[in-house]
């Protein structure tokens, strides 16, 4: 598989700080902010400071720290956001998945019934 990275996705700009974005929480390997088309009343997309473009490029490629990293900024995001009553995290990847923004992103879906998962 060769994950090519686009660095002129808007997450990548948004980590670069050329796109404004409302923050939930920050650490050295990821970035965590509300999605500007919430789909629930707590929607925060999760994403990796390096230049990964989906989910499986992501778990191939970086470094323990980095999905250490990672997986604590979803632990913090999901503390900061009070989802004791559960939550969905969602990777849509590549075509099929209708990932739209090729750089890594979790989306996590909180505050109300999700309903069933597939459509
Ligand atoms: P997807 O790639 O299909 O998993 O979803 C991308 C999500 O990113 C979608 O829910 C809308 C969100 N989004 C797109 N552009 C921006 C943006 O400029 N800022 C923020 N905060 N979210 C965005």
């Amino acid at each position: 598989m060769d994950f090519a990275y686009d660095d002129q996705n808007i997450f990548a700009k948004i980590l670069r700080g050329e796109i404004p974005n409302a923050t939930v929480f920050e650490n050295d390997h990821a970035l965590a902010f509300r999605d500007l088309y919430p789909q629930a009343p707590v929607h925060v997309l999760v994403i990796p400071k390096g230049p990964y473009m989906s989910l499986d490029h992501f778990a191939r490629d970086a470094s323990a720290d980095e999905q250490v990293g990672f997986m604590q900024a979803v632990a913090e995001v999901c503390r900061l956001e009070g989802v004791e009553a559960g939550f969905r995290a969602v990777a849509n990847t590549r075509e099929d998945g209708v990932q739209e923004v090729p750089h890594y992103h979790l989306h996590i879906l909180a505050g109300r019934n999700l309903g069933p998962m597939l459509t």
